[in-house]
């Protein structure tokens, strides 16, 4: 936090479009490493006009830190360069569990049989020769890319509702939480959890008990905003990442969907039947700026979240 220098005015610009842009709207990024201008400018020019973003690297010094900050969906990789062997890069890049889905395409002059087999045995999803047929590999870049997405997206959502599954609400946690202390936004974390869902499902059915945990995720994608957060913890539980929202907002804001959630009569199988969700909110403004906000944020949730139960359910707590 403290030693983070201050946003620039164009960064803060850059981010709250990141922020709020729908991410599948998001133009394929495509990064492309190579030591010769005159190609790197060709390249630059087919991906843009087949509607991608490229950003291109006169040598692979800067490529980890351009990974972090452009998210590529793709990275274009030469073999060699001067004082380096991209085979070695991709090494590099295939040893960081993030990028192990990254797709990387090599493109050399290198037409040796072994080079080709051992670039793809260091998991280069492709190996192609120069000179290249540009619309060759922008389509080729785009497909990889697409699918890339598709997979990640896989990788990130909670197969019943849709939502941020656990592993993806809690990366996310720790994105808004850095953010949060850059921009000096306020933020809150809600943990919901169903009231007596076990007798939900004993009396209705399991069926009846996943149609629930469905029309509680369409509830919380209505009330909530497009940037907030929204993921299921597990079972019958869910969290919320409130961005750029005080703590008496955040009270107010889970109470009106714990009010409406309560009113909602579900219809399953011939049975009508009302559920009430307790919910336990923590604010990042409780919590300081060391290192483990998250853990921090969730176990203050978690308690006031008992707190809500003990309280007699369909409560919101702080
Ligand atoms: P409390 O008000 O104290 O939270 O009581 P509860 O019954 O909701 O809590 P408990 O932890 O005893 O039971 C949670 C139930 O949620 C048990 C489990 O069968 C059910 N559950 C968890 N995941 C799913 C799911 O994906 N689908 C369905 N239908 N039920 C689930
Ligand atoms: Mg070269
Ligand atoms: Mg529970
Ligand atoms: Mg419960």
């Amino acid at each position: 936090g403290l030693l983070t220098p201050p946003l620039e005015g164009q960064e803060i610009l850059a981010l709250l479009d990141r922020l709020t842009r729908p991410k599948d709207n998001r133009p394929i990024q495509v990064v492309l490493v190579d030591d010769d201008p005159a190609l790197s400018e060709l390249l630059s020019y087919q991906f843009s006009n087949a509607g991608m973003t490229p950003t291109c690297l006169p040598s692979p010094q800067t490529l980890l830190e351009t990974l972090g900050s452009v998210q590529p969906d793709v990275v274009v990789l030469d073999r060699n360069m001067p004082r380096w062997d991209g085979f070695e890069v991709a090494m590099a890049i295939r040893q960081i569990p993030q990028y192990a889905t990254l797709p990387l395409v090599f493109l050399t002059a290198d037409k040796r049989p072994d080079s080709r087999l051992r670039g793809l045995a260091l998991g280069g999803d492709d190996y192609l020769h120069k000179p290249v047929d540009g619309a060759h590999l922008a389509t080729l870049v785009r497909a990889r890319a697409l699918r890339a997405r598709a997979l990640r997206e896989k990788i990130v959502t909670d197969g019943l509702t849709g939502l941020l599954n656990h592993a993806a609400i809690v990366h996310e946690a720790q994105h808004q939480v850095a953010l949060a202390h850059r921009l000096k936004w306020p933020l809150c974390f809600a943990l919901v959890d169903l009231d007596h869902f076990k007798s939900v499902n004993d009396t209705y059915g399991h069926q009846a008990g996943d149609s629930v945990l469905t029309a509680l995720s369409r509830l919380l994608r209505q009330r909530l905003r497009r940037s907030d957060i929204i993921g299921r913890m597990g079972g019958e539980e869910f969290a919320i990442l409130l961005v750029d929202t005080p703590i008496d907002k955040g009270l107010e804001v889970m109470n009106s969907i714990r009010e409406a959630f309560s009113q909602i009569k579900h219809s399953i199988n011939g049975h009508r039947f009302t559920v009430t969700l307790s919910c336990g909110v923590s604010a990042l403004a409780s919590v300081g700026h060391d290192g483990d906000a998250v853990p921090s944020l969730i176990r203050l949730a978690d308690e006031a979240l008992y707190q809500a139960k003990a309280a007699g359910r369909n409560t919101v707590l702080m």
